[in-house]
């Protein structure tokens, strides 16, 4: 049996964070990952596209995303797309799931018990969330019969010790307890593949916020009697970047310009956590605004971690305990016997001077 598994797509997300305008041309993006994944499934002839929950947002998904849905996997026909509703997308009586008419190769899991699917010599069991939480396993009670295949597809929280959750609480022994070769989940969004405990969560189509690093989208599934194979494919268009950059050495608006220009190429159509950190001086102490209109355009979290360059003169003039070390440390620079004796007491006074104003200490 060969399966394409997705979960975590989150169609209508508001991305509150990106604003109007970039919100909307994300939740487009969401709706083109899915379409590629759909299409990835044809290309590598699957026997059912799974999907493990959270495929929309229900409390912002209009009428129009149901009519998406329908039309991208009636594409696929005659291929079984199976979907067990999530803690997002949870199934109820009128709901969006419900309100469709849905082509025939669709099925929906509707219950909060494991119901059958067959699918080519196996049998799938989908379970759905049915309220925006769930205490009790999927598992619970849940014993296979006979000899057959048999996988689950569920929306559920792998729990590694006692901890409980209300997103389908599973413990990992409960997976073969049950007499699953394979449980195909959703909720976590980061892509993790646990082939001895048997399970495997493709993690979120596309990073949806900026905690999501790593590759993301679907995962391919080969699985028979004798075994199994699981390939990540990385359908994902965008990736999150975390960089800190350091401007310390700089002094005027062109130069942090180009600074920035050398990570343009690489930061566009990205989401970037960028860190800007160091002491300012010359135009840019002047004018630290330039620091975050420099990334206009760019999808970036700009957090400023910036202070003052010194004016050590007017420091050493200070009767306090920071005048004392300063003038103590420009003593000993100014008696260093040589280079790099020098620096050594550079980089004293440096981190001093953070550590007094309670700065990281940053030893070039
Ligand atoms: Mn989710």
């Amino acid at each position: 049996m060969r399966l394409l598994l997705i979960a975590d797509v989150h169609l209508e997300r508001p991305f509150k964070w990106l604003g109007h305008a970039r919100g909307a041309e994300r939740r487009r993006e969401l709706r083109d990952a899915l379409t590629r994944a759909v299409d990835c499934a044809r290309d590598y002839g699957v026997d059912a596209i799974c999907i493990a929950g959270d495929l929309f947002e229900r409390e912002n998904a209009p009428p129009a995303v149901g009519e998406f849905l329908r039309a991208t996997f009636a594409r696929v026909r005659p291929i079984p797309v199976l979907i067990a509703p999530g803690n997002h997308d949870y199934f109820s009586t009128g709901c969006l799931y419900d309100r469709i008419s849905w082509p025939s190769n669709v099925h929906i899991f509707r219950d909060a018990p494991p119901r059958p699917c067959p699918v080519a010599d196996g049998t799938i069991w989908g379970a759905a969330f049915i309220g925006p939480e769930r205490y009790q396993s999927p598992l619970e009670n849940f014993r296979v019969d006979g000899e057959g295949l048999h996988l689950a597809l569920l929306h559920a929280d792998i729990m590694d010790g006692e901890s409980s959750s209300p997103y389908g609480p599973l413990a990992p022994e409960e997976i073969e307890r049950s007499g699953l070769a394979l449980a195909l989940l959703g909720h976590v969004h980061e892509c993790r593949v646990e082939e001895t405990r048997r399970f495997a969560y493709p993690g979120s189509i596309e990073p949806l916020d900026l905690s999501e690093v790593g590759s993301h989208g679907a995962l391919l599934v080969e699985i028979s009697r004798s075994g199994y194979s699981i390939q990540h494919l990385a359908l994902a268009r965008r990736t999150v970047i975390h960089a800190e950059i350091d401007i310390s050495s700089i002094s005027t608006i062109r130069e942090l310009s180009e600074l920035f220009a050398a990570q343009r190429a690489q930061w566009d159509g990205n989401d970037v956590r960028l860190r800007v950190l160091g002491s300012l001086q010359g135009e840019l102490l002047i004018h630290p605004e330039a620091i975050r209109e420099a990334l206009d355009g760019l999808d970036v979290d700009l957090a400023l971690d910036v202070w003052p360059a010194e004016d050590l003169d007017s420091l050493a003039r200070q009767r306090t305990t920071l005048g004392a070390f300063v003038r103590a440390v420009r003593e000993k620079i100014a008696q260093a016997t040589d280079g790099s004796d020098a620096r050594r007491w550079e980089d004293v006074l440096a981190a001093g001077l953070a550590a007094f104003h309670g700065h990281e200490v940053i030893l070039k």
